[in-house]
C-alpha cells in the first residue's frame, strides 16, 4: 500500500479521487508484479547467439548488465566474418570502415561513438566516452584521438573480402540497400542482471556503401538504444534514418511505460514507422526495422517490418534465436 501511495504521489496526483486513468493503473500494476526472469539478455540477428554466450558468463555469476552488454557485443566487432559490425564490417562509399556506437548503464550514464575509423571496439571507446568525459558523444577525429589517448590501438579494419565487395559495387556505385542483407547490420543487446538493473549497448559498422559522413540511429541515445532502469530496454536495427526520424528506442520504452507488454510496445513503434512512410509517400518495400524490448520483469519481445529478422534471447532457459514476428508477412 505504502509503495502505491508513493507510485500515486510520484506521477503528481495528490487524490485517488481524480481517478486513474487504466494506462495509469496498467502501469501501476506493472510496479507491483512480482516475479522477475533475471537475468536475461536479448540481441539483435543470428550473430546475437554467440554475443549472448559472453554476455552470459557475466550475468550468471551475478555480474553487472553493463560489462554484459559491452563484452558480449565485443565479440561481434572482433569477428570479420560479421560483415556488418566492427572488423571486417563493410565500408561506405569512398572504402572507409566508419563504426557507430552507444551505451547506456541503469543510472543513465550515456556514452556514444559516431564515424569511428580504426578503432576495433567502438563501444569500449563509448564506454570510455561515458566515464572518463563530461560529455556524451564525441565524432569523427576527435573520437579517434581520444580513443588514441586511451590506449585504443588504431588498426585496418577493411578485409579483403570487404574491400573486393565494394569494388564490385563501385561499377554500379548505387545505393540500394537491400532488406534483410546489406542492412543486416547491427547488434543491439539489452540486458537485465540478477540485481535487476538493465542496461544496453549498440555497435555497427551502419549502412553498407553509405555517404561518408553518414550517421544512423545505432549511436544516438534514444534512437538506436534506450535504458530506463524503472521500466525496460530497446534497441534498433535496420533503416537507421526511419529509426531517428521516430526516436524509436525512446519511443518502446514509453510504451512500455504506458503500461504496454514489451511486445506490443516493439509493434506499436513499428506501426508509427509505418504510417510515417506512408505519410510521406514513400515505399515500405526497401525499409527494415526491427526493435526488440527487455521490461523490468524480463519479459521480452520483438517486432519488425519486413519477415526474416530474428533475436537471440539467453535466460534460465538457455540460449535460442527466436524468428521476430513482422507487419508484413514476407521473407520470413
Ligand atoms: C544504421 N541501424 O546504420 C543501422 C544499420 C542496421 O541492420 O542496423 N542494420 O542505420
Amino acid at each position: 500500500m505504502k509503495s502505491r501511495r508513493h507510485f500515486i504521489q510520484k506521477l503528481g496526483l495528490s487524490s485517488i479521487g481524480l481517478g486513474l486513468s487504466s494506462s495509469l493503473l496498467k502501469a501501476e500494476s506493472f510496479v507491483h508484479k512480482a516475479k522477475s526472469n533475471k537475468p536475461i539478455v536479448l540481441s539483435t540477428w543470428d550473430f546475437g547467439l554467440k554475443a549472448n554466450e559472453e554476455a552470459w558468463k557475466i550475468l550468471s555469476k551475478g555480474g553487472r548488465a553493463l560489462d554484459a552488454v559491452e563484452q558480449g557485443v565485443r565479440l561481434t566487432e572482433a569477428d570479420p566474418s560479421e560483415r556488418s559490425v566492427g572488423y571486417g564490417g563493410r565500408p561506405d562509399r569512398d572504402g572507409k570502415v566508419t563504426l557507430d556506437a552507444c551505451i547506456m548503464d541503469e543510472h543513465a550514464n550515456i556514452g556514444s561513438v559516431a564515424a569511428l575509423q580504426q578503432i576495433i571496439h567502438p563501444i569500449s571507446v563509448a564506454r570510455a566516452v561515458m566515464e572518463k568525459t563530461p560529455h556524451v558523444m564525441l565524432v569523427g577525429e576527435g573520437a579517434l584521438q581520444f580513443a588514441r589517448s586511451h590506449g585504443f590501438k588504431e588498426e585496418n579494419l577493411l578485409t579483403v573480402e570487404s574491400e573486393k565487395e565494394w569494388k564490385e559495387w563501385l561499377k554500379t556505385a548505387k545505393y540500394e540497400p537491400v532488406v534483410n542483407i546489406e542492412n543486416h547490420d547491427t547488434i543491439g543487446m539489452i540486458a537485465l542482471d540478477a540485481h535487476g538493473n538493465l542496461s544496453g549497448a549498440c555497435t555497427t559498422s551502419g549502412m553498407a556503401y553509405k555517404m561518408h559522413g553518414r550517421v544512423g540511429d545505432s549511436p544516438i541515445i534514444g534512437a538506436g538504444l534506450y535504458v530506463d532502469n524503472e521500466i525496460g530496454a530497446a534497441t534498433a536495427t535496420g533503416h537507421g534514418e526511419e529509426v531517428i526520424r521516430t526516436v524509436g528506442s525512446h519511443l518502446v520504452v514509453e510504451l512500455m511505460r504506458q503500461g504496454h507488454a514489451p511486445q506490443k510496445a516493439c509493434e506499436e513503434a513499428v506501426k508509427r514507422i509505418i504510417k510515417f512512410t506512408q505519410n510521406r509517400s514513400k515505399s515500405l518495400d526497401n525499409i527494415q526495422v526491427g526493435f526488440i524490448a527487455l521490461n523490468k520483469h524480463g519479459e521480452y519481445g520483438a517486432f519488425c517490418i519486413h519477415g526474416g529478422f530474428n533475436y537471440a534471447k539467453y535466460d534460465a532457459r538457455g540460449n535460442e534465436l527466436i524468428k521476430g514476428k513482422s507487419y508484413l508477412k514476407n521473407n520470413g
